[in-house]
């Protein structure tokens, strides 16, 4: 089981990533990725379920056309944990 990080972990966790923030009045972090064409947003949001199966671990996301918000939270603890702040990376690697 994962295990939900504090503030100071998050703070230096959301340091180690570009783009992403804390979103307000919820233990969570999001980031709103905008691509070329719905054609790439969907190749991402492809890429990414993939990669999220793998690691047994699900954004939350919105895809209108060529963007896509992207919320990470760790249903199970309530907050975030690690395997939230691997995705943020997995995701920015599958972005670029
Ligand atoms: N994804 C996210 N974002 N948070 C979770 O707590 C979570 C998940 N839990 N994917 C997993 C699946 C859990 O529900 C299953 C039963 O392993």
């Amino acid at each position: 089981m994962a295990e939900k990080l504090n503030d100071a972990q998050i703070e230096e966790a959301i340091n180690t990533l570009s783009g992403w923030a804390k979103v307000d009045g919820r233990d969570a972090i999001a980031k709103t990725f905008t691509f070329k064409d719905f054609n790439e947003a969907w190749g991402f949001m492809s890429r990414c379920a993939l990669a999220a199966e793998q690691i047994n671990h699900h954004p939350e996301w919105f895809n209108v056309y060529k963007t896509v918000e992207v919320t990470l939270s760790t249903h199970d603890v309530g907050g975030l944990s690690e395997l939230d702040i691997k995705l943020a990376k997995t995701m920015d690697q599958l972005a670029s």
